[in-house]
C-alpha cells in the first residue's frame, strides 16, 4: 500500500523502525553455560570500562586505577555511582545508558535507589532475564565474539556446552595478527606445530588451527580487531598472516573476515580495557586486500570519524565490503546520526547501521533504544525527501529497508 502523504509516510517510518526486528552482528555477550564469562546486572553495567574510564576523569586526585582494582566489585560500583552519577552530570552516552536501561526495566532510577535495584536484579535468574533482554532489545540474535587464544573461552567451547540458538558465533583471530608469536605458542601447546618466527610450516598449521575452530564453533565471519598502523600489503607479521592464513583459509571456506580499526591499544594501560585510543586507520589496506583476493568477502568497522566516508566511497567500488556499525568511540549520538546519514546516501540500504558492542547483556537495552531513535530521524528525513522528490514508497517497501539496515543487507551478504 502506497503511503499517500508525508504525515503518513513519516509516522509509518518512525513506527517501523520501531518494531523492526534486529540482528546485532557484533557483542560480547555468551551463553549462559559459559558461566561468569556472561556479564550481566547492575554492577556490571556500572562497570562497564566505558565509565570507568570516565570515572577518572571526574574521580579526586586521590583516586588511582591501581587502587580502584584493588577493591571488591560492590565498591568499584560505587565510586562510579557517586562520582559519576551524583557529583556530576551523568551526560554521557554510556551514563545516560544505564538510565535508559533501568527505566526499561521498570526500575525507579530517579528514585537513585542503588540498593534497591541491586536487590530486583539479585531476584532474577539468567534464564529467563535473557529472554527478557532480547525481547526488549527485540531482537532475533546476537553474533558473540569467541576467541580460541583466550583459555577460559576456549575451555568452555571444549565442553560442548548447550548454546542457545539466537546466539551465533564469530571466530575471533587478532591474536594471529597482532601477536603472532604469543598464539604461536597457544597453538603449539594444543597440538599444532606452529613456531614463533612463523614459516610455511607455522601458516599451515595456523590455517589448521582456524579449521578446527571453525568446525567447532561454525562461525557466522571471522573477525579482528586493528590498531591504525594496520597496512597491507607490507613486510610485517600480521600482513603475512593475513596473505598466507586469513585470507586463504576464509576464502575456501567462504567465510567473510570482519576487520575492526583504528583502535591504539592500552594507550593507558591502568585503565584495562577502558585505556584503548583511537587512531586513523589506512583504508587502503582494505582496497588492496580486496584487489589481491578477488573472492573474498569483508566486513569492516572503523572506529575513527575520519575514515567514515573513505570506507563509504570503497564500499561503493567493491559490492564485496560490507560496512557496519557506529563502532564504540562512534556510538554517540551526534556521529551516529552523522554516520548513517552518509551511508544511505552514499550507499543507499547496502549496510548495517549498527552493532551493539554489548559487553554486559543489559546493554543490549540501551544500546538498540538510544541507535532506534537516531535511525527513526534520519529515515524520516530521507524518506521527506525521496517523497518530496516525487515518489511514493509503500509501506512494505519501508519494513524491507528498515531490516536491510537493521540485518537483512548483512544476510544478503553473508549469502552471496
Ligand atoms: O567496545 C568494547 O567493548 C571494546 O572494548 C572492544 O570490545 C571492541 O569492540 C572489540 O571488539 O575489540
Ligand atoms: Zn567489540
Amino acid at each position: 500500500m502506497a503511503l499517500k502523504d508525508l504525515q503518513s509516510l513519516e509516522t509509518f517510518v518512525r513506527k517501523t523502525v520501531a518494531e523492526t526486528t534486529i540482528s546485532d552482528i557484533h557483542t560480547h555477550v555468551f551463553p549462559p553455560s559459559h558461566g561468569k564469562l556472561l556479564l550481566w546486572g547492575v554492577d556490571e553495567l556500572l562497570t562497564y570500562h566505558y565509565l570507568v574510564a570516565e570515572l577518572f576523569t571526574v574521580a579526586p586526585g586521590e583516586l588511582t586505577p591501581e587502587a580502584f582494582w584493588k577493591l571488591d566489585k560492590t565498591s568499584q560500583v560505587d565510586l562510579v555511582w557517586e562520582h559519576v552519577f551524583l557529583r556530576h552530570g551523568a551526560l554521557s552516552e554510556a551514563a545516560r545508558g544505564i538510565v535508559t536501561t533501568l527505566t526499561a526495566l521498570g526500575l525507579d532510577v530517579a528514585g537513585r535507589d542503588l540498593k534497591g535495584i541491586r536487590k530486583w536484579f539479585a531476584d532474577q535468574t539468567i534464564d529467563q532475564y535473557l529472554q527478557k533482554v532480547m525481547a526488549l532489545a527485540n531482537l532475533d540474535y546476537v553474533v558473540m565474539t569467541n576467541n580460541p587464544f583466550v583459555a577460559e573461552e576456549a575451555g568452555y567451547w571444549r565442553q560442548d556446552l548447550p548454546k542457545p540458538d539466537f546466539m551465533k558465533t564469530a571466530l575471533r583471530i587478532d591474536p594471529l595478527v597482532v601477536s603472532w608469536p604469543a598464539a604461536a605458542e597457544t597453538m603449539r601447546q594444543a597440538g599444532y606445530e606452529t613456531s614463533p618466527d612463523g614459516d610455511g610450516q607455522s601458516y599451515a598449521e595456523a590455517r589448521r588451527f582456524l579449521s578446527d575452530w571453525a568446525d567447532r564453533l561454525g562461525p557466522v565471519y571471522l573477525a579482528a580487531s586493528l590498531g591504525p598502523e594496520f597496512a597491507f600489503p607490507a613486510e610485517t607479521v600480521g600482513a603475512k598472516v593475513f596473505a598466507e592464513v586469513i585470507m586463504p583459509f576464509a576464502v575456501e571456506r567462504g567465510l567473510p573476515v570482519a576487520m575492526m580499526m583504528g583502535v591504539r591499544k592500552a594507550v593507558n594501560p591502568a585503565l584495562g580495557d577502558g585505556g584503548d585510543g583511537v587512531g586513523v586507520a589506512d583504508v587502503t589496506a582494505v582496497q588492496n586486500l580486496l584487489q589481491q583476493f578477488p573472492q573474498a568477502k569483508l566486513i569492516v568497522t572503523m572506529l575513527s570519524r575520519v575514515n567514515q566516508q573513505e570506507l563509504c566511497v570503497l564500499a561503493r567500488k567493491f559490492g564485496r565490503l560490507h560496512v557496519e556499525g557506529c563502532w564504540w568511540f562512534c556510538n554517540n549520538p551526534s556521529i551516529i546520526e552523522e554516520m548513517t546519514r552518509m551511508r544511505l546516501e552514499l550507499l543507499g540500504t547496502a549496510f548495517t547501521a549498527q552493532h551493539s558492542d554489548a559487553r554486559v547483556l543489559d546493554q543490549l537495552v540501551y544500546k538498540w533504544a538510544h541507535t532506534r531513535t537516531i535511525v527513526a530521524d534520519v529515515l524520516a528525513e530521507k524518506y521527506r525527501n525521496l517523497f518530496t522528490a516525487g515518489w511514493r514508497p509503500s509501506e512494505e517497501e519501508v519494513k524491507r529497508d528498515v531490516r536491510a539496515i537493521f540485518g537483512g543487507s548483512f544476510e544478503e551478504f553473508c549469502a552471496k
